[in-house]
């Protein structure tokens, strides 16, 4: 799966908050394969610069738990992506539609 998406880092690994400055909403073109999701700057980036991309920008799914973040209300299609070294982020995406199928593809790979 791939496409592109807003995030917003809230808890950094390791648990801490994600401080102030480092915060806030960045589009992302992602894409998910071998249980990793690759954050590149575009579509072009994704086939440019693929190991830069990956080493700074990949997050490892196994063990991590995609939810609907019902509690945020600022911004529609948000889900939220708790990873195994305890890292937290608010993803959006464009529909409803595109929400359910991102949660689910993190969830069942
Ligand atoms: C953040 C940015 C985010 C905002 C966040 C700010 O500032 O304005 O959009 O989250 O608020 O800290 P910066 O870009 O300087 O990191 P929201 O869009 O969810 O309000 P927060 O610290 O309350 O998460």
């Amino acid at each position: 799966k791939k496409g592109y998406v807003m995030r917003k880092c809230c808890v950094d690994p390791g648990g801490k908050r994600t401080p102030l400055g480092k915060r806030g909403w960045k589009m992302f073109y992602v894409t998910l394969r071998d249980m990793v999701l690759y954050l590149h700057k575009d579509e072009h980036g994704f086939k440019r610069n693929q190991l830069y991309d990956s080493l700074h920008n990949a997050i490892r799914m196994h063990h991590c738990l995609a939810t609907k973040a019902l509690d945020y209300t600022k911004k529609q299609h948000v889900f939220r992506l708790h990873t195994a070294d305890q890292a937290e982020y608010l993803f959006q995406t464009s529909d409803s539609k595109e929400l359910q199928s991102w949660i689910d593809t993190i969830n069942f790979v």
